[in-house]
């Protein structure tokens, strides 16, 4: 009922809060036998972590996960997986002066309507730090992907404020500290971020995720789509106001004969439909956007009130980012890899015996 977990024959819990002592993860029902090593966190967590560019929270975490149980001799056993993470970097007097006031924008009024009660410290379990654990849980979904069926999951940003990418280049996007895949307009994202931070102000983002190579039949209609579970998972991260599959809201301006991918032999003339029809995988690319809202925590004064009910002006201090999307990409891949990961394990359990179905129409034919 909590709903700290999700997912079905692929389950993750999350648990811990931004200034308390570890933050961890729980996952359940991976296949035995996949190689996992601690170093294979790395990567992805140093994508993610506060702290490593001048344009996000100068907050430091090492990020160094323990694999507490479910891997023995460097092998999943089918047990459950229990990942944590120590905190070692909270700065928790920053928050003395909002320990009794709800924050403009932020989770504090809502927790505190709910639970009556709240850890106020760095925005405690609403913080952007519970994200860690789901990167870190994905590292076992990407893994599992891509060996046993070849799937690719990977993201960029495509807009920071006003700014959008004028050429494309999945190479460039790994270059750089925006995940841009435009590598001639960093300088400019840098000036742009640089002079965001320093007007005390912040901005919203928009990150695009693709996954490559993913088959065609995974999803569960009718209450188990591929696209609904992919819109929930992406939602419930942090500061994520928008979702789309696909072309998204822009369908609403086109005729069903250009929306509607016509099918060839050769294989699909376009993918509006993001690799989703009818809830269920098509075999093209899956495409899925999300829309950030501006950090909340800010310098700019604003109004609020106060455990009292009475009226304060609220500027929030400490290490915050000027754009939470920057830091999005690996968090918001990592939801589209654990769901897909849940969902072929689903599709394995119920339709592992049907087999392959002819025709089989190629991806998008270019
Ligand atoms: C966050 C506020 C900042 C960020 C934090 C998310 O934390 P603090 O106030 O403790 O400096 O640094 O992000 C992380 C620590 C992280 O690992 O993502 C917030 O309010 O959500």
């Amino acid at each position: 009922m909590s709903s700290n977990s999700f997912g079905k024959l692929l389950t993750v819990t999350t648990f811990g809060e931004s200034h308390g002592p570890a933050i961890g993860c729980v996952v359940d029902g991976c296949p035995p036998g996949l190689a996992l090593a601690p170093e294979e966190f790395r990567a992805d967590l140093e994508r993610r972590a506060t702290g490593r560019s001048r344009f996000t929270s100068q907050r430091h975490e090492a990020d160094e996960v323990e694999i507490l149980s479910g891997v023995y001799q460097g092998r999943t056993t089918g047990t459950p997986i229990a990942l944590v993470i120590r905190n070692t970097d909270q700065r928790s007097k920053d928050y003395g002066d909002l320990l009794d006031t709800f924050r403009p924008g932020h989770a504090d009024y809502t927790y505190w309507q709910k639970y009556g009660i709240r850890d106020p410290r760095g925005g405690g379990r609403s913080s952007a730090r519970e994200t860690t654990m789901r990167v870190a849980a994905a590292v076992i979904a990407k893994k599992w992907l891509a060996e046993r069926h070849g799937v690719r999951v990977r993201g960029h940003l495509v807009q920071i404020g006003d700014l959008v990418p004028r050429a494309f280049d999945w190479d460039a996007v790994e270059t750089n500290p925006f995940f841009w895949p435009d590598a001639a307009m960093v300088e400019e994202l840098e000036a742009y971020v640089n002079a965001l931070r320093k007007s005390g102000d912040s901005v919203g983002a928009r990150v695009t995720v693709v996954a490559d190579g993913v088959p065609a039949g995974w999803g569960e209609p009718i209450y188990g789509k591929l696209d609904g579970e992919l819109a929930a998972a992406l939602m419930s991260i942090n500061a994520v106001k928008g979702v789309e599959i696909g072309d998204g809201f822009a369908a609403v301006a086109q005729r069903g004969s250009a929306h509607r991918d016509e099918i060839t032999p050769q294989g699909f003339l376009s993918n509006h439909a993001g690799g989703i029809l009818g809830g269920i995988s098509t075999g093209q690319a899956l495409v899925a956007s999300i829309a950030l809202k501006p950090t909340s925590s800010i310098l700019v004064p604003g109004r609020s009130v106060n455990l009292a009910g009475e009226p304060v002006e609220v500027v929030t201090k400490g290490r915050h980012d000027p754009c939470v999307g920057i830091r999005a990409t690996p968090i918001a891949e990592a939801m589209v890899a654990l769901v897909l990961m849940d969902q072929a394990l689903r599709h394995r359990a119920q339709c592992g015996d049907v087999g392959a179905v002819e025709p089989r129409v190629p991806g998008r034919v270019e």
